[in-house]
């Protein structure tokens, strides 16, 4: 496997970063997960404009340009002989020393790393989901801004190791006034009487790229849709449920504490979006070549 750092591809084992780098000593950075379906880049565009307001909020100047960023990313891609998988971008403050101020840090360091992804088994993706609501809520906005897909994920991990150690696939996270947010690192959305719901972005949920993906299709079906606060009832008490995220892409999710959702099994709506979904992703995007 070969890792682009700052210009420069390595092979797996030289691929290093400097132990006073703030990604890794403060969580200090950020950046996403991207995928690559037939030699085509899904969403390119926008996972990089999301990139760049992330770093826009945590004032971090990217050292590259978005051009060279689509560059380096299909370079790499192509380095790595890959027509499906996964590209992950990331974006440190760069190499400093032990205090907090980013002004120690001169230059950012760019890393890109591509590779192969199933995130959930496939029986997941025919059975659907079993989530639990973690007790560890969703960061609250005025601490650590839930929109930023920063390196600080400390909240999620600890979401998701609740989440496992209960038995489950995947954990509901609330935030502070007890809505649902979203998953540990999925959108969610219900089901109920045709209409899909999903709760706002400020309800503290990251503005997902395959949550809008989602939003296309719906449209495109003519599924209404639409964005609303939401309390664990409607989950209860939904019809059906489904989480959406760049590696999970689109799951069914079939029970919330102990409590089947609808029949208990992945609902008829979702599987239509389902297969639009992966009908768009397996035909459109940025080709890796030329
Ligand atoms: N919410 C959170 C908190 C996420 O981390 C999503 C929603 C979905 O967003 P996109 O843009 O991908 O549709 C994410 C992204 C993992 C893992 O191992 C998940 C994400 C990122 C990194 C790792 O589960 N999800």
């Amino acid at each position: 496997m070969k890792i682009y750092i700052d210009g420069v591809l390595y092979p797996e084992a030289e691929a290093k970063i400097s132990v006073f780098d703030h990604g890794l000593l403060y969580g200090d950075g950020i950046f996403e997960g991207i995928r690559f379906y037939n030699g085509r880049v899904f969403r390119l565009e926008e996972h990089l404009e999301r990139l760049w307001d992330s770093a826009k909020a945590i004032r971090l100047k990217i050292p590259i340009s978005v051009d060279e960023m689509r560059e380096a990313t299909l370079e790499t891609i192509r380095q790595n002989h890959l027509e499906d998988g996964y590209i992950r971008l990331l974006v440190t403050r760069g190499k400093g020393n032990l205090g907090l101020s980013p002004d120690r840090c001169p230059k950012a360091t760019v890393i890109i790393i591509a590779d192969k992804i199933q995130l959930y088994p496939v029986e997941k993706y025919i059975k659907g989901m079993v989530m639990v609501t973690c007790a560890t809520r969703r960061a609250a906005p005025a601490a650590l801004l839930p929109a930023v897909k920063s390196l600080n994920y400390l909240n999620n991990v600890m979401a998701k190791v609740e989440a496992t150690h209960a038995g489950a696939d995947e954990g509901v996270m609330l935030n502070e006034q007890g809505y649902v947010a979203e998953c540990t690192g999925d959108n969610i959305f219900v089901i109920r009487k045709g209409v899909v719901t999903t709760p706002p972005v400020y309800a503290g949920a990251l503005c997902g790229i395959t949550r809008n993906v989602v939003f296309e299709i719906c449209q495109d079906l003519g599924i209404p849709i639409r964005e609303t606060e939401m309390t664990r009832y409607d989950i209860y008490t939904a019809d059906e449920c489904f989480l959406t995220g760049t590696a999970a892409e689109v799951i069914a999710a079939i029970e919330l504490d102990t409590r089947p959702i609808g029949d208990g099994k992945p609902g008829v709506i979702t599987g239509r979006i389902i297969a639009r979904f992966r009908e768009i992703a397996g035909s459109t995007g940025t080709p890796i070549h030329g």
